[in-house]
């Protein structure tokens, strides 16, 4: 256990949700976890972006990031990780018959589902970034490429993570306690039910 608690820069609003979810006091891992931890608070500038101060705790000025003494790790599912092999191993379990679920639920929040959810907020920001003039027609030809593209791609994902939630009934390792999947997938499922709500129908309906 490092003696300087873990620092976690939190952007507003943003995947470092995943990292305050595994570290909170009301994660159901926390009795094990138990990891000192200090939150340093970001505001956005314009644009939604991260500000300067983010890129001076990492190159890629992105949120989530974390220091831990001299180490600085960033990217969400290597911040799960990394917080889990240091402080978590052999404590939160992944059962056998879900190892492969939990690896690979693991890496599809942002590696499949994510860019597609930028994908839908780059386009509906977008037509406010042109000028007036064109904008009612930029935003009628994104509405149309983001109603054919898009959303029909975001419901395949939501009937593939309803399916699978299914058949685990519980966590997406199938276990008794949430796992890294899980850390990873609650934001994912979070935004997906904001911006795409009909993409997953049955999760909404149970909300
Ligand atoms: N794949 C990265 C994505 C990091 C990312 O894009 N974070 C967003 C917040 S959710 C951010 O920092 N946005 C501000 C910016 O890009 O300037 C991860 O999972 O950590």
């Amino acid at each position: 256990m490092s003696a300087k608690p873990v620092i976690v820069h939190h952007l507003e609003n943003s995947r470092s949700q995943r990292i305050l979810w595994l570290l909170a006091s009301d994660s159901p891992n926390i009795e094990e976890l138990e990891v000192p931890y200090e939150v340093k608070k970001y505001k956005r500038a314009a644009q939604r972006r991260a500000p300067q101060e983010l890129l001076d705790v990492h190159p890629l000025g992105k949120s989530p990031v974390i220091t831990d003494g001299d180490i600085t790790v960033a990217e969400s599912g290597a911040i799960v990780e990394y917080l889990i092999h240091k402080y978590g191993k052999d404590k939160i379990e992944v059962p056998e018959a879900g190892w492969l679920d939990n690896v690979y639920f693991t890496h599809y929040p942002e590696g499949s589902v994510q860019p597609v959810l930028v994908r839908r907020l780059l386009f509906k920001l977008i037509p406010g970034n042109v000028p007036a003039l064109i904008r009612p027609l930029i935003r009628a030809v994104f509405s149309k490429v983001d109603k054919k593209l898009t959303l029909p791609e975001l419901k395949l994902h939501g009937k593939f993570i309803e399916s699978h939630l299914a058949k685990t009934k519980g966590w997406f390792a199938g276990g008794p306690n949430p796992t890294s999947a899980d850390y990873m997938m609650a934001f994912t499922l979070e935004i997906m039910i904001d911006r795409a709500p009909e993409a997953l129908a049955k999760i909404s309906r149970n909300m």
